[in-house]
């Protein structure tokens, strides 16, 4: 079976942990999976191109990230930081730590001799092991693009980069709308459409609806090949009892003027959505907003308490796909 995810950061991350400890127990093999990883978080910093959710995504799948956090690496240290601290260089508020920096400068070396960011993120996953577990990460776009954020004070308004509103303001300052520079003039990535036009099934993971799944959905290409592919797709809701498990995706939803609630994010895949997941304590407030053109819901527990319980959910997903197709 072919399997094709559109994933953010640790929302993703782990269900696709999950999916491959499900898929390992199943006897109907061998599958793939295609992961096609949002870049719109990517940053510049000290001269080092970052890109916190492909990183997650590989870490996570390739068992080398820092567990409590979801990301970063496992048995982290932080002198190079301290180093620069005492330079005074910035910024500050972003941490990133000695064995991350070495992915950082790898990744940078690569793309200044001139390798695209595909080419770049298919050799650190191997690295990982990921191919030895059928697992491809595929940027949405070997494009740069970086999502901003426009924020209004004293009546003035300013961008600036997503993860400054994230990690420095904590999503505390109202976001006014998110700009995605260079988005219209990107195109997918090699084996991206591919990837969604042949897939079996095409699941998208508990990730950000806004600034995750959202900016994927907004590569030219990707949101006509969702609705137009034979796959069913299946998504999973982010929230549970209307709020996010972690993060900010209230304030995004709200910056988008869509309802914190899982028919709320429903809406946002409307157009391409054949099955839709959500938490047992969302499935009355789902079925009170059906609407003419819904998705089929079922729901379960969908808390990621540990991999056990992500490759439930994983499973659920998968099994809701497949009465679909
Ligand atoms: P990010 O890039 O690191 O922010 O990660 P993603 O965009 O992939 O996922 C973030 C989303 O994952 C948030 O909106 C969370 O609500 C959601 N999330 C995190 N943990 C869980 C969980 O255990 N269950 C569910 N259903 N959603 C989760
Ligand atoms: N998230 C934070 O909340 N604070 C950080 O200092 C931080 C550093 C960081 C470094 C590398 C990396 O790959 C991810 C990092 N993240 C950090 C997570 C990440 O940038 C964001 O939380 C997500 O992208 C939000 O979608
Ligand atoms: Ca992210």
């Amino acid at each position: 079976m072919r399997i094709t995810a559109l994933a953010g950061g640790v929302g993703g991350a782990r269900f696709l942990r999950g999916l491959l400890r499900h898929l390992e127990a199943r006897t109907d093999g061998p599958h793939s999976l295609t992961v096609i990883g949002n870049t719109g978080d990517d940053i510049t910093l000290f001269g080092l191109r970052v890109c916190p959710d492909l990183d997650t995504l590989v870490y996570t799948l390739g068992g080398g990230v820092h567990e409590a956090q979801g990301w970063g690496r496992a048995d982290e240290t932080h002198t190079v930081q301290g180093e620069l601290k005492a330079y005074g260089a910035s910024p500050q508020w972003f941490g990133l730590g000695d064995r991350d920096f070495g992915t950082h400068i790898v990744r940078s070396q690569w793309l200044a001799q001139g390798q695209t960011l595909s080419q770049v993120t298919a050799r650190l996953a191997q690295r990982w092991g990921l191919p030895e577990q059928g697992v491809t990460v595929l940027p949405m776009t070997d494009t740069p693009v970086e999502t901003h954020v426009v924020l209004e004070e004293d009546g003035e308004q300013r961008a600036v980069h997503f993860q400054e509103w994230w990690v420095r303001l904590q999503a505390a300052v109202p976001a006014q709308r998110f700009v995605v520079a260079g988005l219209d003039q990107a195109s997918a990535a090699p084996g991206v459409l591919d990837a969604l036009r042949t897939a079996d099934v095409i699941l998208l993971p508990p990730s950000n609806p806004v600034v995750s799944i959202g900016i994927i959905l907004g590569v030219p290409g990707v949101r006509d090949a969702l609705r137009g592919t034979a796959a069913p797709v299946v998504g999973v809701s982010p929230l549970v009892g209307g709020a996010p498990v972690r993060g900010h995706a209230d304030a995004c939803l709200s910056a988008i003027g869509v309802e914190s609630s899982a028919s709320g994010v429903a809406g946002l895949y409307a157009d391409f959505l054949d099955g839709w997941l959500v938490d047992d304590a969302d499935a009355e407030s789902m079925r009170a907003a059906a609407a003419s053109k819904s998705p089929t819901v079922r729901s379960m527990p969908l808390l990621m308490r540990d991999i056990d319980h992500a490759a439930r959910i994983a499973g659920g997903a998968l099994d809701l796909a497949l009465d679909l197709r």
